[in-house]
């Protein structure tokens, strides 16, 4: 039912350390044609880290661990391309859809497939205005039930980032700081919240892994919250989340479509800013992640 690159096919043949990556960030969270340079961008630095890149995503109904180039040109420029989470992944596949897979479906293919490295830009978590939408990422509860090592850029600085970090203490999901004892803001350094927990190298990470199974309490996934070097203009966050969020709520922008919106709308206003910084998370992810899953061999 799972289809393997050939790539991927080879380093699990050989042992070969393999990345996870998203494919959701390809087809709804970059702009064409961007979206596709920088997914063959983010798999080489992947393989100049040491380890396989395994971009996931549903094409025709089924699920693909590491894409060939044809399937990914098909993810970052066919526009019917889905969104899927992790409820979605059966429902696709028996309509023979085509999707990108959410943090919360990748881990999970991830997870299934032996995979245990997993890079990303930014986490969803709970939106602002929950209180009354409800509109909380299933992102969150996937990572609670899934044993992967997620690095991330913390959450979008969309979301409400106060009660995400009350929301991944709640599901009891650990996260560690990489050279940071405040907690990433996406697009920002900071998001104006500290971390209880960091590390200054990948050695120490590795350690955490070993006691996380040593201590059984590897059964969730370990966030590793890597913040991008140089941030977006504060200003103009600021400025752009307010009214990115006013238009969301004036066009009656929700559900699945909220995040897309938001990013589309930054990468617009900003003139382009918040999408190199966004590239530049995703990269800088990918190559810690690749780090971290050479290490652990
Ligand atoms: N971070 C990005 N770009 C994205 C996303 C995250 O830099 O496109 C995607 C991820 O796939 C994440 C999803 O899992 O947004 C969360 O969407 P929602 O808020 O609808 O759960
Ligand atoms: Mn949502």
């Amino acid at each position: 039912m799972n289809t393997f690159s050939n790539e991927v096919k080879r380093a699990i043949a050989n042992k070969t350390p393999i990345v996870a990556l998203e494919s959701t960030i390809i087809s709804h969270g970059l702009p064409r044609p961007r979206n596709l340079e920088v997914a063959l961008e983010v798999e080489a630095i992947v393989r100049a880290n040491g380890a396989i890149p395994a971009t996931i995503a549903m094409i025709d109904g089924e699920i693909h661990i590491g894409l060939e180039s044809n399937e990914l040109d098909r993810i970052a420029n066919d526009t019917n391309v889905a969104k899927a989470t992790t409820r979605d992944i059966a429902l696709f596949a028996a309509k023979r859809m085509s999707a990108a897979t959410t943090v919360a479906a990748t881990s999970q293919i991830a997870h299934t497939a032996g995979i245990s490295f997993f890079a990303t830009g930014g986490l969803g978590g709970v939106h602002r205005g929950a209180r009354d939408t409800w509109d909380e990422s299933a992102d969150l509860t996937a990572l609670a039930n899934t044993p992967i090592t997620v690095v991330c850029a913390g959450v979008k600085s969309i979301l409400d980032v106060a009660a995400t970090l009350e929301r991944l203490e709640t599901l009891n999901i650990p996260i560690i700081g990489f050279r940071t004892n405040r907690f990433p803001g996406f697009y920002l350094v900071d998001s104006g919240f500290p971390l209880e927990h960091s590390v200054d190298s990948v050695l120490e990470i590795i350690e955490i892994l070993r006691t996380r199974k040593s201590t059984q309490t590897d059964n969730c996934a370990l966030l590793v919250a890597n913040p991008v070097e140089i941030e977006m203009k504060r200003t103009l966050h600021d400025e752009l989340l307010e009214t990115g969020l006013a238009k969301a709520a004036a066009s009656n922008i929700s559900g699945k479509d909220v995040t897309p919106f938001l990013l589309e709308y930054f990468h617009g206003a900003s003139n382009g800013e918040s999408l190199s910084v966004n590239i530049e998370i995703i990269k800088s992810n990918a190559m810690l992640a690749a780090q971290i899953a050479a290490a652990a061999q």
